[in-house]
């Protein structure tokens, strides 16, 4: 029996390397027994087809971001606001291995459609990339922005005064290059492996949050599995923590270099200050209390619990 493991990105990219590292891994550990099949981005339909499927069992496991899920899981939508996590990668990832606002609580609201997350993981942070520069909020103005579907993650947008396109990553590298949007957001080694630095002229290391990132299985499917290969797969998914984190860190660092040195396309690089980044921050700290008020389904208390989970983290 082989199981389908999707994803929302190619060969090389992260998430596909992760299904690809997380197959052979079990593959080993059943000798051979388990053969999953990780699948790439783009031949089973858009992020969100994508998430239908893991729902109604077409596919077992799938690697998901919570930027698609919004429209459905009210609550996932906590990863859409700006400034929350730490600014270090490391801490944020920390957070995300020990949260138990996550990693109970929320992941007891996807559970209510048949998603189980079993772990969270980022990518990376997330960085700007436009048409025009991008480094104080006005720049935003009327800015035609591609983000993911999730309101919230509009909402943040619309905050700086942009004007939010949803859109499939697979439309986005045309829709830049014929200025149907102006810039979106994205991890460094998103940005340089799907070549939207191509079509962009400039990049802001703007580290206004982290892309996080999910190991989802269907619900039922996954109880349904005998204990001791259920103790196998979270064996692995446990692992693959470590092995991720190096992973997106060698990419990001990698493709920051090759952006930079890309002479045949050119891209200017800047790098916000304290004081810059400040005056973003005041702008989205109002979208936290949207969340709260009228978002949440459960009166903003996952995030009070994240937030005190990430200040005893960062005070370590
Ligand atoms: O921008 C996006 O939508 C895509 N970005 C990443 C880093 N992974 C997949 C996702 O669909």
């Amino acid at each position: 029996q082989t199981w389908r493991f999707v994803t929302e990105e190619v060969k090389g990219q992260v998430q596909y390397e992760y299904a690809a590292e997380f197959a052979k891994r079990m593959k080993e550990k059943s000798d051979g027994k388990i053969t999953i099949e990780p699948y790439e981005y783009g031949g089973l339909g858009s992020e969100t087809d994508q998430v239908e499927l893991l729902q109604n069992g077409g596919v077992e496991m799938a690697v998901m971001s919570p930027g698609f899920t919004g429209n459905m899981v009210k609550e996932g939508q906590i990863f859409a606001l700006h400034f929350l996590f730490p600014d270090s990668v490391e801490k944020t990832q920390e957070i995300l291995n020990t949260s138990e606002a996550l990693n109970k609580d929320l992941v007891e609201r996807y559970e209510e459609y048949s998603i189980t997350p079993l772990s969270f993981w980022t990518e990376g942070a997330t960085q700007w990339t436009s048409s025009s520069p991008l480094e104080k909020p006005s720049d935003f103005e009327n800015f035609k922005m591609r983000t993911q579907t999730s309101p919230l993650i509009i909402k943040s947008y619309e905050a700086y005064g942009a004007e939010p396109t949803p859109m499939s990553w697979s439309e986005l590298y045309t829709a830049l290059d014929r200025g149907t949007v102006e810039g979106q957001e994205n991890p460094i080694f998103f940005i340089g492996d799907a070549s939207f630095n191509e079509v962009q002229d400039h990049m802001t290391i703007s580290n206004h949050n982290n892309y996080v990132a999910m190991t989802t299985v269907n619900t039922e499917w996954y109880n349904g599995l005998p204990d001791n290969v259920k103790t196998l797969v979270d064996e692995t998914v446990e692992e693959m923590q470590d092995w991720v984190y190096d992973e997106q860190k060698e990419q990001n660092e990698k493709w920051l270099e090759k952006i930079k040195n890309d002479e045949e396309h050119p891209t200017e690089v800047v790098e916000l200050t304290e004081e810059q980044r400040a005056a973003f921050k005041e702008l989205a700290l109002p979208v936290r209390d949207f969340y709260k008020k009228e978002v949440s389904t459960v009166d903003g208390a996952i995030l009070e619990k994240l937030q005190k989970e990430i200040e005893d983290v960062t005070a370590e």
